[in-house]
């Protein structure tokens, strides 16, 4: 007898529920990172529709940092738990291009196959006859199995619904976070409501989803489950089998669930050895879709005055006494004796350039949305000197100069294995070093750079989130490779299992 549900629709239902808890729960660790959600652009604390925090923030800029708002969550819940939204971010990657892999493979299946007939309504007729079975489910009854061919109207259009509708509204929300496809494509991320538009709507697509997974399983086991459950498992309708059905579907709800758990705790016991794993894991998807987008100046004509926030939120506060004397002497001087150390020891010679030798090189200025990788986005308008027009001054690129390093005088906020705090740093690939919008900006909305936004030279790169936006800037060196500084991993927040280098998502 052939089975009304083949085996690839089987497999396919059991890989959708193993990876959508990776996508969901890594999903929570990431929103926990900041547990607050904006339509405007400019995330002015007060201003949010919805916060899963009772803290209030002042609207003075540069007081507390975004790190700081960092949730903890039990690893029982999110993937993988307790401030880890770096490694939350790599789970949702690799969850999410699995899922969609899946989901691609699914799709294409049940069109191949004819089965499509069966969840896409062809008639009219279905939107009566799911009101008829919404009204007896609200009435606490329940469709008579000839309702169900084999499913009813109302799952029809539900599953329409979510495969056709949730699933690809979730999937481009996501999408247009990434700050790769905001700086090649900003028209798309403003189709979207903008950054926090489309964060809010992936939200909202999220718990759309929890719902329909409750509902779903719920009713498998309230609706039929005689015949649910061993045409789920066996293919066929057979009610003699459901004893069997039932045990192994509750049986195989514990197992994933348990995995799911047990990836928390595993990804928890190292957490360097999981960014390596996963970012190993990742990299091909990043090589595929985003790593070819490179960035056009069209975006600049895309925001306006109008678009400036009002509030910046600020991530690294302004250096303190006991993190740079150096730097605190140069503000209290107005930074008149502060210089750019440019080069490096792989350069031979450093030069060291004051704020008026960098401004004799051409200026450039643009308006740009700024996101942070932990949700938040700001726009403003940043003027400054471009990267490569300053690195020009130093000559032709050193041979074994492959990548390029930025030290801050500010120390990171604090070091993932609790040592000491060291310098903020960041690598950036050769690639990001010659984009037209990466800058080394003096200048914020025509002013001077406030203090705690970098003051006097920060860095820009408008295709990355702002963990590569180095503030405060002491030094900037060619080196040969990022394995040998810091942690080996290209930054301070990648050293922290917070990014993969050059994550760009
Ligand atoms: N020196 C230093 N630079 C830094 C950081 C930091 O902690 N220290 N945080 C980075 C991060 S994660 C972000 S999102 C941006 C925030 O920039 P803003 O404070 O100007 O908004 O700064 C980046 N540059
Ligand atoms: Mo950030």
């Amino acid at each position: 007898m052939n089975p009304d549900f083949p085996l690839w629709l089987r497999a396919s239902h059991l890989l959708n529920f193993v990876l959508i808890g990776i996508v969901l729960r890594s999903g929570w660790e990431i929103i926990a990172s900041l547990p607050r959600l904006w339509w405007r652009n400019d995330c002015k604390p007060g201003t949010e529709w919805l916060k899963f925090t009772r803290r209030t923030l002042s609207t003075e800029e540069g007081v507390y940092t975004s790190l700081m708002e960092e949730r903890s969550v039990s690893p029982l819940l999110t993937l993988p738990g307790h401030k880890n939204i770096g490694l939350g971010r790599h789970w949702h990657g690799l969850g999410v291009s699995l899922w969609m892999l899946n989901g691609l493979v699914y799709v294409v299946l049940l069109f191949a196959t004819g089965l499509w007939r069966r969840i896409i309504p062809t008639s009219w007729d279905v939107f009566p006859e799911a009101f008829e079975s919404l009204r007896i489910y609200l009435g606490f009854g329940i469709p008579t199995v000839e309702y169900f061919r084999p499913y009813d109207a109302l799952q029809m259009l539900i599953y329409t619904g979510v495969v056709f509708v949730l699933a690809p509204l979730l999937i481009l929300t996501g999408i247009a976070m990434a700050p790769a496809v905001r700086s090649r494509f900003p028209w798309y991320v403003k189709v979207c409501g903008g950054h926090q538009g489309a964060r809010s709507l992936h939200f909202i697509g999220m718990l759309l989803m929890c719902v329909f997974i409750v509902m779903h399983v719920g009713l498998v086991f309230i609706v039929h489950a005689e015949y649910n459950l061993p045409h789920m498992l066996f293919g066929v309708t057979d009610t003699a089998q459901y004893a069997q059905a039932f045990t192994i579907t509750i049986a195989t709800i514990v197992v994933v669930i348990g995995g799911w758990i047990a990836l928390s705790y595993l990804t928890l016991a190292d957490r360097a050895r999981a960014q390596r794993v996963l970012v190993a894991l990742t990299e091909p998807v990043r090589k595929l879709t985003l790593n070819w987008m490179k960035p056009r100046m069209s975006r600049q004509s895309t925001y306006t005055e109008k678009d400036i926030s009002e509030f910046h939120w600020t991530n690294g506060l302004t250096p303190t006494a006991d993190e740079s004397t150096e730097w605190l002497e140069h503000q209290a001087n107005g930074f008149r004796n502060w210089r750019l150390e440019l080069g490096g020891d792989l350069n031979g010679e450093t030069l060291n350039l004051s704020l008026e030798d960098l401004k004799t090189l051409p200026q450039t200025e643009y308006i740009a949305v700024h996101s942070c990788m932990q949700g938040w986005s700001a726009t403003a308008k940043w003027g400054g000197v471009r990267l490569r027009d300053v690195l020009a001054l130093l000559g032709p690129r050193p041979v074994d100069a492959h990548y390029l390093m930025v030290t801050s005088h500010g120390l990171a906020q604090e070091m993932y294995d609790h040592r000491t705090r060291e310098p903020f740093y960041a690598v950036l690939s050769l690639d990001m070093v010659t984009e037209d919008d990466t800058i080394l900006a003096y200048e914020r909305n025509d002013h001077p750079l406030d203090i705690h936004l970098g003051a006097p030279l920060r860095l820009r790169v408008e295709s990355n989130h702002g963990y590569k936006m180095v503030k405060w800037i002491k030094s900037i060196e060619w080196i040969k490779d990022y394995a040998d500084h810091g942690d080996g991993r290209g930054g301070t927040r990648e050293d922290a299992a917070l990014q993969a280098f050059n994550g760009r998502i």
